[in-house]
């Protein structure tokens, strides 16, 4: 039976600057389990679509265009509360505010160029999972099923 799962993405800054094991393996020695991995350039559209929470925000045009610019590393985690303590792992938005220990306060400086991308919550896993029925009068029960055990 899985456990939880959160979706884990080394942004194009982090491949480009050659992160990816390092963060792989942050993960695997925390004890989480890889149970997906793709790497793949976004579309705009893909990107504009994992970020759309930010839609109408002054940075969205550059966050999109940022995603969309190279390769990512699409991973899907699994393990003990991975959505709460994966995000405590890639620390704060803004790297500067980012402790030491975690990998954003490692290897950033920007907000723009923080280098990983972690799920906020089980309902953000689901609801990207479920996009394609945004809108829809059974979407949130959809979401609330997907999130509310094991899948
Ligand atoms: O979840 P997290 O990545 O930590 O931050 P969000 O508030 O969801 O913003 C997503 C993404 O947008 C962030 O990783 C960098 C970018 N961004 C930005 O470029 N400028 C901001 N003022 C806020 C966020
Ligand atoms: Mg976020």
């Amino acid at each position: 039976e899985r456990e939880e799962l959160s979706f884990i993405m080394i942004k194009p800054d982090g491949v480009q600057r050659g992160l990816i094991s390092d963060i792989i393996a942050r993960f695997e020695r925390k004890g989480y389990k890889l149970v997906g991995i793709k790497v793949l350039v976004p579309t705009q559209a893909l990107a504009a679509k994992h970020y759309a929470e930010h839609d109408g925000k002054p940075f969205f045009p550059k966050l999109v265009n940022f995603l969309s610019s190279g390769p990512v590393v699409a991973m899907v985690w699994e393990g003990k509360s991975v959505v709460k303590y994966g995000r405590t792992m890639i620390g704060a938005t803004n790297p500067l505010a980012s402790s030491p220990g975690t990998i954003r306060g490692d290897y950033g400086i920007d907000t723009g160029r923080n280098i990983i991308h972690g799920s906020d919550s089980v309902e953000a896993l689901a609801a990207k999972h479920y996009a394609e029925h945004d809108g829809k009068p059974f979407f949130p029960k959809l979401v609330n099923f997907l999130s509310s055990g094991p899948v």
